[in-house]
């Protein structure tokens, strides 16, 4: 009888469809592990890296100041140079498919600049596969990494839209909380979230919101200076319970949301 039963592994999901959530759910319904619990992630926006030296060079001493303190995965946006391509691609009638990658890697460039600019330090940028697979040990080797926040979907496509829905904010939501992060930062070139756009043609009206739920900002109708996407996957974050957007033109800004303090706007999950 012995010579049977070892040539047999018990598993619970090999004898069932794995498409019945009844029979799954008992199995696959455990909440995941927190890979990193001690990881803070900052996304840097694009926009903000667009303005050059007069912004980047503050950036860079407040988080050389912030390794001592945090653990951190730095992940860039992609910025001025991506709507470029968009505008170009689509003009061309390029599919949105193709459109992503070219905006990805618009992203990974501000990354490269970043880590140039924290190297110093013993920070560099690591390669997406990097990020998914190798990260804890090259935060056992520095306190920072950079890479890009643009989430690598490729050429994959998402129904009912021309440009790439998923972007930097979303990528880097997603990661964060894949990874059980203990926080995330998103670092604008604005003081946070407002009812319009602040910078827009109706700035006078523009009303600073301190504190939303993601439902509530997909709620509404105008523009944010976050991804759409990023408010629909943070309804089905895993870990994450809510993220701050920070002005990262302000000096200080940064430093005071990962020690937990209110000087953004809060976006809550749930
Ligand atoms: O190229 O700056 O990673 O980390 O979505 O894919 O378009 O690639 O197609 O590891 O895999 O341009 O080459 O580029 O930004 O994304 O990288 O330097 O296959 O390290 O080769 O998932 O960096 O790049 O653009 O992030 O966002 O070689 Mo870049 Mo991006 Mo590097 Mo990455 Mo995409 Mo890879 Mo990827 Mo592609
Ligand atoms: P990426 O990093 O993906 O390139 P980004 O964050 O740099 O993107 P946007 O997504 O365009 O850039 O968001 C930033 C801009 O959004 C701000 O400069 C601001 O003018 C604009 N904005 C639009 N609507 C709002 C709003 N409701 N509240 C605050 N800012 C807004």
């Amino acid at each position: 009888m012995t010579t049977n039963t070892i040539k047999h592994v018990f598993s619970p999901l090999a004898r069932q469809t794995l498409q019945d959530s009844d029979l799954t759910t008992p199995v696959a319904g455990k909440q995941p592990i927190r890979l990193l619990p001690w990881l803070q992630v900052i996304k840097v926006s694009g926009r903000l890296m667009d303005r050059g030296a007069e912004a980047i060079l503050p950036l860079v001493e407040e988080l050389k100041s912030l390794l001592p303190e945090h653990r951190l995965l730095i992940l860039t946006g992609a910025g001025i140079r991506a709507r470029h391509v968009y505008s170009v691609g689509l003009d061309l009638g390029l599919p949105v498919g193709s459109l992503a990658p070219l905006a990805a890697s618009e992203a990974g460039q501000n990354g490269h600049i970043l880590a140039a600019m924290l190297a110093s330090e013993g920070v560099s940028y690591v390669e997406h596969p990097t990020v998914a697979q190798q990260l804890a040990i090259h935060l056992s080797a520095t306190r920072a990494v950079v890479g890009s926040a643009f989430p690598p979907y490729h050429h994959h496509e998402f129904p009912n839209s021309r440009l790439p829905i998923h972007r930097a904010d979303a990528g880097a939501f997603l990661l964060a909380d894949a990874l059980g992060a203990a926080g995330l930062t998103i670092v604008e070139d604005v003081d946070g979230v407002y009812s319009c756009d602040p910078n827009g043609a109706n700035a006078a009206d523009a009303k600073f919101i301190p504190q939303a739920t993601a439902a509530e900002l997909a709620d509404t109708q105008g523009p944010l200076p976050l991804d759409r996407s990023l408010l629909e996957v943070m309804g089905n974050a895993k870990h994450v319970t809510h993220l701050q957007v920070v002005n990262g033109l302000v000096p200080g800004r940064i430093t005071a949301a990962l020690r937990g303090e209110h000087v953004g706007t809060l976006v809550q999950a749930r």
